[in-house]
């Protein structure tokens, strides 16, 4: 399971002080927290300096990978705040993220295959979020079709059937697990990504939530997560859930969260 540390985001107010002051050091340090729990990408927003991205998401960027090792997840849906930011980026990043959306595809295709980075595929259209797990995958397959045409292997392709909470919808819970299973049964070699906390927004004592959705997520097939890493019980269920379902060779990596005491909830 890939884990993408969601905490660099302008959403959270800190973060947001610290990106308009420029300050190194708080997001070189939260970065560095994230790699240390676990995190194998970490994930860039500043989605909420609206008109300030273009320069900031490449700060961010630069501010970041002079403090840890891993690819980022460069998440906006401004396509020149991508594209700075690929600019400066070091490896192969992950653009969070395409949709289906005319637009937005058209201008974010082109920066994909300059950089030969990978991407998140929104499961939406200019019809917006459909309904059923059948029309997310509809939709799934149509961008899988329409970026292999454009050159980009499945491997790179990282399927999100976005997660709404279901306090607004009891049923979204299980459209997001069928869309899951859905794309890992019928795309070969195409991934499958989705933000889990969502799920829980509006209700009470949203840990037991979360991790009990991460736990249904990975036996639906998810790849990868995007998640708070620093957040113990949810690394904790994540080790137990991939040893359980047969994803950790000899239970190595539950036995090395073990002995690094990383399994207390
Ligand atoms: N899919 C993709 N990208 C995404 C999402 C997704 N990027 C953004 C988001 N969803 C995932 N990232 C975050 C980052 C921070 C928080 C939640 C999700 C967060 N939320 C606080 C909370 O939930 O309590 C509220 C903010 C606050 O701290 O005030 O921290 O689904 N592809």
């Amino acid at each position: 399971m890939l884990i993408v540390g969601e905490l660099i985001n302008t959403s959270r107010r800190k973060v947001e002080a610290a990106v308009r002051d420029r300050d190194a050091d708080f997001i070189g340090e939260l970065a560095e927290r994230q790699v240390a729990a676990g995190a194998d990408y970490v994930d860039v927003n500043c989605g909420t300096l609206v008109g300030e991205e273009v320069e900031a998401l490449p700060w961010l960027v630069k501010t970041v990978q002079a403090r840890v090792d891993v690819p980022l997840c460069i998440d906006s849906a401004n396509p020149e705040a991508i594209e700075a930011a690929l600019r400066v980026h070091r490896g192969q990043a992950m653009v969070n993220s395409i949709t289906a959306e005319g637009d937005r595809f058209e201008s974010f295709l082109p920066l994909l295959q300059e950089h030969g980075a990978s991407v998140i595929a929104l499961c939406m259209d200019d019809q917006g979020i459909p309904e059923t797990s059948e029309q997310r995958f509809e939709v799934a397959l149509r961008l899988v079709e329409d970026l292999r045409a454009a050159g980009l292997k499945p491997e790179q392709i990282y399927i999100d059937p976005l997660i709404r909470p279901i306090s607004t919808g009891s049923q979204f819970g299980v459209t997001a697990l069928e869309t899951i299973q859905r794309v890992k049964q019928h795309l070969n070699g195409v991934h499958t990504i989705c933000g889990l906390s969502n799920i829980s927004f509006g209700l009470p004592k949203r840990r037991v939530l979360n991790m009990t959705f991460l736990a249904l997520c990975l036996s639906a097939g998810l790849d990868a997560a995007i998640m708070d890493p620093t957040e113990t019980v949810n690394m904790a269920i994540l080790r137990a859930a991939e040893a359980l379902l047969g994803r950790d060779e000899y239970c190595r990596n539950y036995l090395e969260a073990y002995r690094q005491g990383k399994l207390s909830i």
